[in-house]
């Protein structure tokens, strides 16, 4: 049996990025319902939000399920109790290092899988008792490594012995079954989740990945250490530009300030961040989870057997 599927206990080794803003109760569900590992995303809410959402999802779903725990939140404390609580299958966690809340949860027996950018972090979250890992490509949007998948995964998956879940522009039955042959057991799938029939953002963010081309995808501060992939509008080039112009990380964090939940909730075309990865440009209309998921599992399953 597929490592992935033991350990989560789920039928496809497809798992649900947990985009904050955009990955609630109601996608996190239909991904499980389909037989994925469907993922809240926290971001920077509040513990009472996250609370929330994980009982909204205990009711929309019997299938097991998972939160996403951004590490850079000022909330992170109090939302990792909240899960010690509320007991989900597993965690993932992003933008950090987890090692802190390592031993807590693994007592409450939640599953851990951190998402990590380089094979240094991978081989030390093994050590710390990681049931597996995610390695995220910088193809991947939001939060970004250096590395790519293609290189990444590999390396990752000849170094450390815990199974590895491969992350970064993968949206369709060829990621899929690449990752697979570059040594993953899973994938973690988020631009694509965003173009799901369940996932309930502002349609302008839907519209905005349906008709990203392939270079639309762009990379936002650099200069302050904390890449982010965002599509290209007005408030992403205005952000370059001031980082060229040697604009302080203050005023790059004034710019960007609420300008997520300005794309997700209010769909600003011009004000928006539009989080979303190089795989956008593969997305070419919108499906419900089942379809998304049934499609990608048969497109792989097939590009497999042609092989040979
Ligand atoms: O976490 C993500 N992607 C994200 S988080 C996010 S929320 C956000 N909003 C505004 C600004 C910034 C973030 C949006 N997208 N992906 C997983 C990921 N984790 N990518 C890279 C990393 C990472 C980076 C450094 C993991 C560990 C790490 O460790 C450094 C250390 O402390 O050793």
């Amino acid at each position: 049996m597929n490592k992935i599927c033991e350990i989560l206990n789920i039928k496809y080794p497809i798992i649900q990025g947990g985009m904050a803003w955009v990955a609630d109760a109601n996608l996190a569900s239909a991904v499980s319902e389909a037989g994925g590992f469907g993922i809240i995303g926290t971001g920077s809410a509040t513990a009472d939000i996250v609370r929330e959402e994980i009982r909204k999802c205990k009711k929309m779903t019997d299938k097991p399920f998972g939160v996403n725990v951004m590490l850079m939140s000022p909330n992170v404390e109090s939302v990792i109790e909240v899960i010690i609580e509320e007991k989900p299958k597993a965690i993932t966690t992003g933008a950090g290092n987890p090692a802190k809340y390592m031993e807590k949860l693994k007592k409450a027996d939640i599953k851990v899988i951190p998402v990590v950018p380089t094979i240094a972090l991978a081989k030390r979250m093994e050590k710390l008792g990681a049931d597996a890992i995610i390695a995220e490509g910088t193809e991947a949007g939001g939060h970004i490594g250096e590395l790519t998948t293609m290189v990444l995964i590999p390396q990752i998956s000849d170094e450390v012995k815990i199974p590895v879940i491969a992350a970064g522009g993968i949206a369709n039955g060829k990621g899929m079954a690449a990752s697979f042959a570059l040594g993953a057991q899973g994938v973690q799938i988020g631009t694509r989740f965003i173009c799901s029939k369940e996932c309930n953002i502002h349609e302008n963010y839907k519209q905005a990945v349906l008709s990203a081309k392939d270079r639309d995808a762009i990379v936002t501060g650099r200069t302050t250490g904390h890449p982010v992939r965002t599509l290209k509008n007005k408030f992403s080039k205005e952000y370059l530009k001031m980082e060229k112009e040697g604009a302080s990380s203050e005023e790059l964090d004034r710019l960007g300030a609420g300008s997520l939940r300005l794309a997700v909730i209010d769909g600003d075309l011009e004000k928006g961040s539009f989080m979303a990865g190089q795989s956008a440009s593969m997305i070419k209309e919108i499906k419900s989870c089942k379809e998304i998921i049934e499609e990608i599992v048969k497109e792989s399953s097939n590009i497999m057997k042609e092989i040979y």
